[in-house]
């Protein structure tokens, strides 16, 4: 259980990595070399999907990533179209920060369908965006208003509701490619004052910025540009 593994992990503060893979962004011939990259970094996770990927395009990546790597493979995703049966598991995403219906409930029922014929893993993620600095694809596409860096409070209170609502994760989320990553403050305010396990990403681009995220209380960080941009990121 993918879960399971990870709130063990938070038990024994052991630190988790998921490289965020954006399919629109690699194509089939790629994943090989790129799965090598992937084995030679301290990755634990790969998450699969982005705010806007190609239809059909999920099955056969997810397929090829899997004959190339051991480690979980979660989607990531934007739409329902995204959820592939190969994958091992789905952070099943409300969109908390927003207020846009389609991102808190109606993708949800549209995959009901797809995820009663699937052995995923789905696991309930309340998932919150915030200022990264810059308009990034997911408030784009959400068309949500992402929460400012020094509203605290509000940040608080919706990573709260989402755990009295039974997400599993929390996902503090500044955009992919954002300019500016989650404040430490706002990382160790929600680890201190919840319980579920804290997944933090967008704008980390630095193996600093990495540890600072940990050290503020992050169980999970994901990396996505830092590592499209260089694979040999984690090697430096
Ligand atoms: C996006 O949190 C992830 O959902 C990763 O962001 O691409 O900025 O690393 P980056």
């Amino acid at each position: 259980m993918i879960y399971q593994k990870i709130i063990l992990a938070k038990k024994e503060q052991q630190k988790l990595l998921a490289i965020l893979i954006d399919p629109d962004k690699i194509s089939l011939a790629q994943i090989q070399s790129l799965a090598d990259k992937i084995k030679q970094s301290p990755a634990t996770h790969i998450f699969i999907g982005g705010s806007i990927v190609a239809e059909n395009v999920m099955d056969d990546f997810i397929l090829e990533l899997k004959s190339h790597t051991a480690l979980p493979i979660l989607i990531f995703p934007g739409h329902p179209s995204q959820i592939s049966h190969h994958a091992d598991g789905l952070l099943f995403l409300s969109l908390l920060s927003g207020r846009n219906p389609e991102y808190l409930i109606e993708h949800h029922i549209n995959s009901v369908e797809i995820l009663n014929n699937s052995n995923l893993e789905i696991i309930p993620t309340g998932y919150i965006l915030i200022d990264g600095g810059k308009e990034t694809a997911v408030q784009r596409v959400s068309q949500t208003i992402p929460i400012e860096r020094d509203n605290l409070d509000l940040v608080y209170k919706t990573a709260k509701a989402g755990e009295y609502l039974g997400k599993k994760l929390i996902y503090l989320e500044a955009g992919s490619g954002a300019d500016k990553s989650i404040p430490t403050e706002m990382i160790r305010k929600i680890s201190q004052n919840t319980s579920i396990p804290l997944i933090v990403g967008g704008g980390i681009r630095s193996k600093e910025a990495i540890e600072n995220a940990f050290k503020a209380g992050a169980d999970l960080v994901v990396i996505g540009t830092a590592f499209e941009n260089d694979v040999n990121f984690f090697n430096k």
